[in-house]
């Protein structure tokens, strides 16, 4: 059933793509290597068809270790085409990506559950291990998928797979990942890229977040925070702390972890699980995400509000009354 879906969507993405005289490609803000990956490797994919095209990320904090991606230096932070067709990659909703995007068409490839099908097609896979596996499958039978863009989505695929790790690795997963590598992705190079090009503030911020990592009910919630004032210390950025969060969920314990990130306007607070879907639970926050990891933001006023003034306790009464109760 879903080829047929997807066929029919190829069909309509490829007329979409024929008939605009621009194309903007969106990437969420606070962006990872799925959304940005898949936005390359799509800007590549079309850029080589003669089309006019950009690629625009909200975010003026980029992770600085991506930037091997190809096209990486043509990212902007602004849209500057007017009627521009949109193409989104790896997010749920439109507030993600801000920018005001009314009265646009919109192509939505995605692969979040909690996605709200706000796009005029909506290519959107929750099984499917990244963006860029969805990508693929839409765009590989249209263009030829050349090594840039074969390094771009593998690139993508090897992050938000954890290194093929995650419980949606399936052989299809490790066929595209094939594909990639025969059409030109160098999983050496990308491989040290992740492993082997840290800040030092991504260090240096986890030192602080471990320190402050504590386990309530029973060992099965682990809750780390990271200050205002340990992100001035540190000097870190917000992809810096990406990651952080699964140390929490690597402790043989643990079925929850809960990292709180405190911002100038509010919390950031990510969620990992085991096997729980934690995904109403970002949900009823705002937010949302994937089965076993979600995040929402809560402002300063609905967090002083809770009367809750240790992050333990905020993170065990939301899992008591929520999830784990
Ligand atoms: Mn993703």
């Amino acid at each position: 059933m879903e080829n047929s879906k997807l066929q029919l969507q190829m069909e309509r993405v490829k007329q979409m793509i024929d008939e605009a005289r621009a194309i903007t490609i969106l990437s969420h803000i606070n962006p990872d290597a799925d959304t940005l990956g898949t936005a390359l490797g799509i800007f590549a994919l079309l850029f080589k068809q003669g089309k006019r095209v950009e690629v625009v990320n909200a975010s003026t904090q980029l992770p600085k270790h991506l930037d091997f991606l190809p096209f990486f230096s043509k990212l902007k932070h602004k849209i500057d085409f007017a009627d521009s067709l949109i193409i989104t990659c790896d997010a749920g909703s439109l507030d993600r990506f801000g920018f005001d995007l009314t009265g646009r068409m919109i192509i939505n490839i995605d692969h979040h559950i909690s996605n709200t099908f706000f796009g005029d097609v909506n290519v959107v896979f929750p099984n499917d291990a990244s963006t860029s596996q969805v990508a693929f499958k839409l765009f590989s039978t249209i263009y030829p998928i050349n090594a840039q863009t074969a390094t771009a989505f593998y690139t993508a695929l090897l992050s938000d797979t954890r290194y093929f790790t995650t419980s949606n690795v399936t052989p299809e997963v490790f066929d595209i990942a094939r594909e990639l590598v025969a059409r030109g992705a160098n999983p050496v190079d990308i491989a040290k890229n992740f492993t082997q090009r840290r800040s030092l503030s991504s260090v240096r911020v986890l030192e602080r977040a471990l320190h402050s990592l504590t386990l309530t009910m029973n060992g099965q919630v682990a809750t780390m925070q990271i200050l205002l004032e340990d992100i001035e210390a540190t000097g870190a950025t917000m992809p810096d702390m990406e990651g952080i969060v699964d140390y929490g969920r690597s402790l043989a314990t643990v079925e929850l972890a809960v990292l709180l990130i405190e911002l100038k306007e509010g919390w950031r607070v990510s969620i990992r699980s085991k096997t729980v879907d934690i995904t109403p639970l970002a949900k009823s926050f705002g937010g949302g995400g994937h089965k076993v990891a979600a995040g929402f933001t809560l402002s300063k006023a609905e967090y002083t509000q809770s009367a809750v003034k240790c992050h333990s306790q905020i993170a065990t009464q939301i899992t008591q009354l929520r999830i784990l109760q």
